[in-house]
């Protein structure tokens, strides 16, 4: 609970979700009306940089001209159409995409849980169509500690207690291993019929733990080898936030439209979201080539809404944003300025004890408990400070602002940090 009186026009906003909707979230005391580019503002007008980007759904900044523009024009001009007719934007979409992530095909859905759901069912049917498994018997590895989304199938992979507890029965064919072991990897990819690796390339729910330099490309040899697909679960990673197109292109700087087309650790089935439309409306897809993605026939999957006109123009406008403004590059620089100047803090304090992260996913580790209100209270004063961020997992703290984010409203920020440590 807020020790901190909010404003009455706050205060009645909250009681209204208080009152009327679902208490499936515990949002920090700020009731935001305003948002552009790193800033967002609350109702009472104050100002504050946003550092969780919805998510990483706003990689671009908030209300972006150019995205906003493009969902405005096409919302005026044609909206839906489903899919059983065609409409005039996705082909010229679905080109665009594929050809800047270097995949034969996409599948368009809306939300990420809805992707993951349509990965997983893409790589059973590829395994019993293609890898020859058993009827019934698909099983796909997955790692301890995964977020991928909130579905009663996905959810019966989660290690976490609240994401699964009550919720079953569960849904068979799935192998837990630790994140980052690639023994664990290779024995569970002997089993049988397994089909499948979903990973996340930097567990973010977990608290941004990044793997070891070797992990994505060596787990991607490892599937090749045991003719398993590699699915990477991009959705919150992808889009340039760690400092590069995707997180499996791992330090590769071409700034996208890459040449080499992830040569790095090249996913079977890529899986994006969030900012693939820079948060302005939901759009996720699904990347593979002919071998996997013709493995879907027509009416054996869809979506009402996914591959909407609408989500088609703004999903361009928003990869198109990510080239122009060299958003990857940006991530890179500024992370790693990011990560330093939290180090020299740490030095100092003995509040924080650690900053882990890549590109402009980054996490600090409060020196409490993980049952304790202390990166709760942080938080509310950085509120207070002007900067809004919200804890994961008790103790971490996750640092994402937006990517269009400059290298001196960095620096603001870090001072924000800083001062709020101090005199917590
Ligand atoms: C919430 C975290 C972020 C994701 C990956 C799929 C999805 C997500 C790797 C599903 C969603 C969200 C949802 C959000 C909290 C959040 C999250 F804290 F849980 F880890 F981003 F940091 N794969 N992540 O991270 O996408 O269906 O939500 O569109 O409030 O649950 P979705």
């Amino acid at each position: 609970m807020s020790t901190v009186m909010e404003s009455n026009i706050s205060q009645e906003i909250i009681n209204l979700e208080d009152k009327h909707g679902a208490h499936n979230y515990h949002p920090l005391p700020v009731v935001l009306a305003k948002g552009e580019g790193v800033y967002v503002w609350d109702v009472d007008g104050k100002k504050y940089f946003d550092f969780l980007s919805a998510y990483s759904a706003v990689n671009q900044g908030h209300c972006h001209p150019k995205i906003t523009q493009a969902l405005i024009d096409q919302a005026q001009t044609l909206a839906l159409t489903s899919r059983a007719f065609y409409n005039d934007s996705l082909g010229v979409y679905e080109k665009y995409i594929t050809e800047y992530f270097g995949f034969d095909k996409v599948l368009p859905m809306n939300t990420g849980a809805e992707a993951v759901e349509t990965a997983i069912k893409l790589a059973r049917k590829w395994g019993y169509e293609k890898k020859g498994v058993v009827e019934n018997a698909a099983k796909i590895i997955v790692c301890e500690g995964n977020f991928h989304g909130r579905t009663t199938t996905i959810v019966s992979f989660s290690s976490d207690p609240d994401a699964n507890n009550n919720f079953g029965p569960f849904t068979p064919g799935f192998i837990k291993i630790p994140y980052n072991d690639l023994e664990a990897l290779e024995n569970a990819l002997q089993q049988e019929n397994v089909v499948a690796f979903l990973v996340e390339p930097i567990q973010g729910e977990a608290g941004v733990f990044v793997p070891n330099e070797d992990f994505l490309s060596s787990a991607r040899e490892l599937c090749t080898t045991y003719k398993s697909l590699f699915i990477a679960d991009e959705v919150q990673t992808g889009i340039a936030r760690t400092g590069s197109l995707l997180a499996v292109c791992g330090n590769c700087s071409c700034e996208n439209k890459c040449e080499k087309q992830i040569t790095y650790s090249t996913p079977d089935i890529l899986i994006l979201g969030k900012a693939l439309s820079g948060g302005v409306y939901p759009v996720s897809a699904v990347l593979a080539n002919n071998h996997i993605m013709d493995v879907i026939k027509p009416g054996q999957h869809g979506s009402t809404f996914g591959g909407n006109p609408i989500a088609a123009k703004v999903a361009i406008a928003a990869l198109e944003v990510v080239l122009e403004e060299q958003l990857a590059l940006n991530a890179r620089k500024l992370g790693n300025l990011f990560r330093a100047e939290m180090n020299r803090i740490i030095e100092s304090t003995d509040l924080i004890l650690k900053v882990r992260g890549k590109g402009l996913l980054n996490a600090i580790i409060v020196n409490d408990t993980e049952e304790s209100q202390t990166a709760w209270n942080l938080c509310v004063a950085l509120k207070e400070n002007g900067l809004l961020a919200k804890p994961t997992h008790g103790n971490i703290i996750r640092f994402a602002p937006p990517l269009v984010i400059t290298e001196s409203q960095l620096m603001e920020c870090v001072a924000i940090i800083e001062k709020t440590i101090r005199e917590f």
